[in-house]
């Protein structure tokens, strides 16, 4: 018997701050999750091998983060058939346009779920892994549903404070 767990790539350890989101969002799921550095530039050999080995081991999603030329989630889309989620990193000069653009043009029939540019993205992608999870999970999926009703009430009463 695998466990289930998601599986977070990161081009480097500088992809780290911003993927703190996704970490945090996935510990208040109770979802298990793996983090790994490792680049589809500088590492392409133990990318391949950790995605193998984490498939194997019970790797249901793979969370995917890279900045500049972003390849990591397109590459990794290349080696497994479970869902990919890219998350283009906000750094360098272009400020995380290259890295969406590099990470959700994929070629069809090799998807890439890509969320958006930095910190939301990083947040998004940990709620759309727990949403595809609690496809098969009715207790993750009534989990989901109780944080989107909080978060909707914390709205409801933001509104109410305000003071204009
Ligand atoms: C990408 O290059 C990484 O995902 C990171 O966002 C960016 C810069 O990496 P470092 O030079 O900071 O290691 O591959």
């Amino acid at each position: 018997m695998t466990k289930p767990f998601v599986a977070i790539l990161m081009g480097s350890d500088s992809d780290l701050p911003v993927m703190q989101g996704t970490i945090e969002i996935l510990k208040s799921f109770s979802i298990a999750f793996e983090v790994k550095v490792t680049s589809a530039h500088r590492t392409p050999a133990a990318t391949h091998a950790y995605v193998t080995d984490a498939e194997n081991r019970g790797c249901k999603v793979f969370i995917c983060a890279a900045g500049l030329a972003a390849h990591l989630a397109g590459a990794v889309a290349g080696i497994t058939t479970r869902p990919i989620i890219g998350v283009p990193i906000d750094c360098g000069p272009l400020n995380g346009q290259d890295a969406l653009l590099s990470t959700v043009m994929m070629p069809a029939g090799v998807p890439v779920a890509t969320v958006a540019i930095g910190s939301a993205g990083a947040k998004n992608a940990a709620y759309l892994a727990a949403q595809i999870l609690a496809v098969a999970d009715d207790e993750l999926a009534k989990r989901v549903k109780e944080n989107r009703a909080e978060n909707a009430q914390a709205v409801i009463a933001k509104d109410a404070a305000l003071q204009l």
